[in-house]
């Protein structure tokens, strides 16, 4: 992905050097963006008479300036749209590289399950809704009932927690045995479950988000490169990598959850001398009850924050998300062609 950062890189170059009527940096540019050159090629660094479009102005008068800037924003409009389509076709890609990666070694071809909404994505599913993913390691297994985000930063999410207005809201107070399980419906208000959760970390390596539309009218993300829930005999342990700098929320909305057990109201371990899930509500990877926003909180309770912008902000809708690391080898392999049905526990 380097390519289209280096371009739009190179444009603010242009654009840089066109505003100081500077041509010097015209031999660092290619030759489809580079602003400085046609200037240059005009003999006028400002007015070009060259122009923007090959041979459209090869004799006129010298382009206004505000000509000059129109068409510069359109070239830049045109290589957005063109970045925004490579980086989907990049991440197109390195997902089917990925399920080439967990191709049987014996050179067996078909019966892949799809173990997320990444697999599926790489399939070719390209619309948002309801899917079915065998994230086991055993093709005996029934498959889960998920919620795909096919569209957020090139799709292929496996949504495990949403929260939404609805008629009558999904109440998230549950015990330590439904948040292993799951409960509510995929195409509305649910948690995933915590057995779930761990069965497809500890089989690939995943990236968490977490989507907010703001009672405002905003919608910001946070994002995190790594995250994996471990055994419930592990008490569901987190483990979470650092804030992503890619993020649009204002500040880390969930600073203190990596490496912090799972707590609901029958089961405190969280290192309060309460139970955070008693006094917030829902059940979460709780240390101090200290989080800017508890996502299965009451609405009262959590999930109101200044985590998501300037001002202390409702989110009238949030999702977590997890989707493959899509870098390569950090994809581990899994075989699930080559488990034998009769093997099944
Ligand atoms: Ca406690």
């Amino acid at each position: 992905m380097n390519g289209p950062y280096l371009w739009v890189r190179t444009l603010i170059l242009g654009l840089v050097a066109l505003s100081a009527g500077a041509n010097r940096m015209s031999s660092h540019l290619p030759s489809e963006i580079n602003v400085s050159r046609r200037l240059r090629q005009s003999g006028d660094p400002i007015l070009p008479a060259g122009g923007f479009g090959e041979g459209e102005r090869d004799s006129e008068e010298p382009l206004g300036e505000k000509e000059v800037l129109r068409r510069i924003l359109e070239e830049k409009e045109e290589l957005l749209s063109r970045i925004g389509t490579l980086e989907r076709a990049n991440r197109e890609l390195t997902l089917a590289n990925s399920v080439i990666d967990r191709a049987p070694s014996d050179g067996r071809i078909g019966n892949t399950r799809p173990a997320d909404c990444a697999d599926h994505f790489v399939m070719g599913a390209n619309r948002s809704g309801i899917y079915e993913i065998y994230p086991f390691t055993c093709l005996c297994s029934e498959p889960l009932r998920v919620y795909c985000d096919m569209e957020t930063d090139g799709g292929g999410w496996t949504v495990f927690m949403t929260r939404q207005p609805a008629d009558v809201p999904l109440g998230f107070n549950r015990s330590w045995s439904e948040y292993r399980s799951g409960f509510g419906d995929a195409s509305g208000e649910f948690w995933l479950g915590n057995a779930h959760l761990h069965t497809m970390t500890s089989s690939r390596e995943y990236a968490l988000r977490m989507d907010a539309h703001l009672a405002s009218g905003d919608v910001k993300f946070s994002a995190w490169n790594f995250f994996r829930v471990s055994t419930e005999v592990d008490r569901f342990r987190l483990s979470l990598s650092a804030y992503s700098d890619e993020s649009t929320s204002r500040s880390n909305c969930l600073p203190n959850v990596n490496g912090r057990f799972f707590t609901t109201y029958d089961r405190d371990y969280d290192e309060t001398t309460g139970n955070c899930a008693v006094t917030q509500g829902g059940g979460f990877w709780h240390y101090l009850c200290s989080n800017p926003v508890h996502p299965t909180a009451s609405r009262s309770e959590g999930l109101t924050s200044a985590c998501f912008s300037n001002q202390q902000d409702a989110a009238v809708f949030l999702q977590l998300k997890i989707r493959p690391v899509i870098c390569g080898t950090s994809v581990k392999t899994i075989f699930l062609n080559a488990n034998d049905c009769n093997k099944c526990p």
